[in-house]
């Protein structure tokens, strides 16, 4: 039976051992609490660290399991070593920094690089222990991006789904790890790859088109072996329980017992886990600068400031609460009175209902971070407001931004826009305040936490569906048999053949494609098989396509059937056909030539194609765009139609096509066997002038009319090799 199994670095639950005695609590954060009751309630297993290297358990280790078996969890120990070299390593001292823009804390170190691959490996063999192939596998985070293709390696046939709740850089900064290539390798062996924001999303489509060459339609990727789907879940929260907070008693006794501390003073907010994402620093000064100014509202305002001891042990952390705590200091000892700290600093983690009762009394939640995945700070403090009282500030920086526009958005290095911000949130009248919040809270309320899992599951599925259907319409197993028994006992047979992409790879250059003496050879083997024809149905120029298979007893089309040749007679034109629309749309090529290095327009007596597969791929494809739209306007009234090719623009008469060529072909008479073979969407037009029985296939797998699918040029040379022996067999 198909399982739930969801992976993270750590347990929803860490152990924590006193006077030799482990106890559970808890983890904090809001995947812990988010997906806690979401696994729970799919019957799932979690997978990760307890939280406590296993040399402090030393014995203790059965101990934990069963404990943890009770609540559906499966521990993961990590010894002081990955501790060190894993978790605060590579994860915390290489990744989490760069995918956070911050380049200059970046480690790169190939010794830290090794730990975080042993590491991943040691999560995918304790998940082999427990996942089969048709379990549901959830990976999270930044700790496990090797994970997905590790597992894929080994669970060939499972569903695998990846969620990074951390941004995913723009290229100009991901290129900057050695171990690039390897990492989105990784991340290739997900069927789905989710992230916060669409602005992530891009960038991670783009350094798989820049480091992988793999090309998307719509977040769809194609790589040699399977379908991804790369798309945008913005992560809920919990919102019932923080809506509900305020009504508790315990929560409402907790505000009584903070009010009769701070009196009736406006009270700013701020929470986070002490980083130097969070932009603490610059908060503070923002806050100094507020008070600087609006020398009226000392003494009248408090800013608390909640802060989450983190990764304590990495130097860089350390030097960050040092800096924070004097910073706190200077500013009050600059303003602060005997009755008035302006700044009340909490280091620690707070219970729930503190932080609760916090969230409803603050006026002012003042969230800046410089970088930040999501934020849930922001979405807990506005579902906390039942009365819709309190204004957020809210970074734009922080992917939330992208879902809170209502929120006074700010830029948290401009000091000076932070602290008008303050001052404006203070004096926002209440309407204004709860028409805001009360439209972010309608959102909150509807895309929760349970939600994004959900349909991160079900967009799961729904890859593995489309998986599924290109998987069946690959020309394989009985199917390639049933096309072979036909092809045998044909009397009449006939095969229409791309050329490039389809008979051969694509290569950088168009006039290096040219065949081998191998293909050559298999071609003139198959042609010369009695009663069978062979048509190669090229987009290349008649003098290409004469050059390369003279001698061949192969019948030809070129420049997408504006020509055509039986064997033994001369090349014709497929009808009467103009050529003076060239000079309107040579110009505007050139232009595109111009603008885009590496670019190269291709000149056929017919046709005109601009070709930019040496170019750099973002560039070419968004100039491609551009200069279909530049063609469009012109092409309508010259009768002349745009094909997009692979890597290339083609304009041509519009009353051409592959398919009227093959038509010459598919009357002349009873064909008892007809196949079709193509790799782009000039090859659709073929796909779609045969008839219904015939062995239409599509090399790679994007969607096409063809019936059936296989993966590469190798391919469909090695099935015409198998069709050559099975007609000497039949031979005898
Ligand atoms: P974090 O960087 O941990 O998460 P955030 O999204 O703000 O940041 O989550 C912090 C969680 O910790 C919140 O649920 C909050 O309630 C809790 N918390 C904060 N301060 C606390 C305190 N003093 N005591 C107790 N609990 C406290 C990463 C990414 C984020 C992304 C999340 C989820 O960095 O950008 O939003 O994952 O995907």
């Amino acid at each position: 039976m198909s399982r739930l199994v969801i992976i993270a670095n750590r347990l929803p639950v860490t152990i924590t051992k006193r006077e030799g005695r482990l106890s559970l609590h808890p983890s904090t954060g809001g995947l812990a609490t988010g997906l806690g009751s979401f696994y729970r309630e799919k019957k799932g297993l979690w997978l990760g660290w307890p939280g406590m290297p296993s040399q402090n358990l030393r014995g203790l280790e059965r101990e934990v399991t069963s404990r943890l078996e009770a609540l559906d969890c499966r521990p993961v120990f990590l010894t002081r070593h990955q501790v060190e070299n894993f978790y605060y390593g590579f994860s915390n001292k290489t990744l989490w920094p760069l995918f956070h823009y911050f380049v200059q804390y970046t480690t790169f170190d190939d010794r830290l690089w090794e730990a975080y691959k042993r590491a991943n490996q040691h999560y995918c063999q304790a998940a082999l222990e427990v996942a089969t192939e048709d379990d549901t596998i959830w990976i999270h985070d930044y700790q496990l991006l090797l994970l997905p293709g590790m597992l894929r390696e080994k669970l060939p046939k499972a569903s695998i789904g990846f969620f990074l709740h951390i941004p995913f850089p723009s290229f100009e900064i991901f290129r900057l790890l050695p171990w690039r290539e390897e990492i989105m390798e990784g991340l290739m062996g997900a069927d789905l790859i989710g992230f916060h924001t669409y602005d992530y999303v891009r960038h991670f489509l783009s350094s798989a088109r820049r480091l992988l060459g793999y090309d998307h339609s719509m977040g769809l990727i194609t790589t040699r072996e399977r379908m991804v789907k790369v798309d945008t879940f913005p992560i809920g929260i919990d919102f019932l329980r923080f809506f509900r907070a305020g009504e508790l008693p315990e929560v409402k006794s907790e505000i009584q017992r903070m009010k009769r501390r701070i009196g009736d003073r406006t009270v700013i907010l701020s929470v986070d886990r002490l980083d130097y994402t969070k932009g603490i620093i610059q908060r503070l000064k923002a806050y100094d600068l507020f008070l600087e100014k609006n020398p009226q509202y000392r003494e009248r305002v408090t800013l608390v400031m909640v802060a989450v001891p983190s990764r304590t042990k990495v130097d860089r952390y350390m030097e960050l609460k040092r800096e924070v705590d004097e910073q706190i200091g200077r500013i009050n000892g600059r303003y602060g009175t005997l009755g008035w700290s302006p700044i009340l600093y909490l280091y620690r983690s707070l219970p729930f209902t503190t932080l609760t009762a916090l969230y409803n009394m603050a006026q002012v939640a003042l969230i800046t971070p410089l970088r930040d995945g999501m934020n849930l700070v922001a979405k807990e403090y506005v579902a906390s407001k039942r009365d819709n009282l309190g204004v957020l500030i809210l970074s734009e920086m922080a992917g939330a931004a992208r879902e809170m526009g209502e929120a006074l958005i700010v830029n948290p290095f401009n000091l000076k826009e932070v602290a008008d911000a303050l001052k404006a949130a203070i004096e926002m009248g209440e309407e204004e305040q709860r028409g805001r919040n009360l439209r972010m809270k309608e959102r909150l309320r509807r895309y929760d936490v349970k939600r994004w899992a959900g349909e991160f599951m079900e967009k799961l599925a729904s890859v593995r569906e489309i998986q599924e259907r290109m998987e069946a319409k690959k020309l394989r197993g009985i199917a390639l048999r049933r096309l072979l028994d036909a092809y045998k006992s044909s009397r009449r047979a006939i095969l229409f053949l791309d050329y490039d992409g389809t008979l051969v790879p694509f290569s950088d250059r168009p006039d290096k494609a040219r065949p081998d003496g191998e293909l050559r050879e298999l071609l003139r083997h198959l042609a010369g098989i009695p009663n069978n024809r062979v048509v190669l149905v090229s987009g290349r120029s008649r003098e290409v396509l004469q050059e390369w298979f003279e001698g061949l007893p192969v019948d030809m089309v070129a420049e997408h059937g504006v020509w055509l040749k039986e064997q033994g007679s001369p090349w014709e034109l497929i009808g009467p056909l103009k050529q003076d629309w060239k000079e309107d749309i040579r110009p505007i090529m050139e232009v595109y030539v111009d603008r885009t290095p590496g670019a190269l327009i291709e000149e056929k007596e017919f046709s005109l194609v601009w070709h930019y597969r040496r170019s750099d791929p973002e560039l070419g494809y968004q100039r491609a765009r551009e200069l279909k739209d530049a063609l469009l306007n012109i092409t309508e009234n010259l009768n002349l139609s745009i094909l997009e090719g692979n890597k290339v623009i083609e304009v041509k008469p519009s009353n051409v096509n592959k398919g009227m060529a093959a038509t010459r072909w598919l009357s002349q008479g009873a064909w008892d066997f007809i196949m079709a073979a193509g790799d782009d969407w000039t090859d659709e037009d073929l796909f779609d002038a045969m008839p219904q029985e015939a062995y239409s296939i599509k090399v790679g797998f994007s969607v096409s009319k063809a019936r059936f699918n296989m993966d590469s040029p190798l391919l469909i040379q090695g099935l015409l090799r198998e069709m050559i022996k099975a007609k000497r067999e039949e031979r005898g």
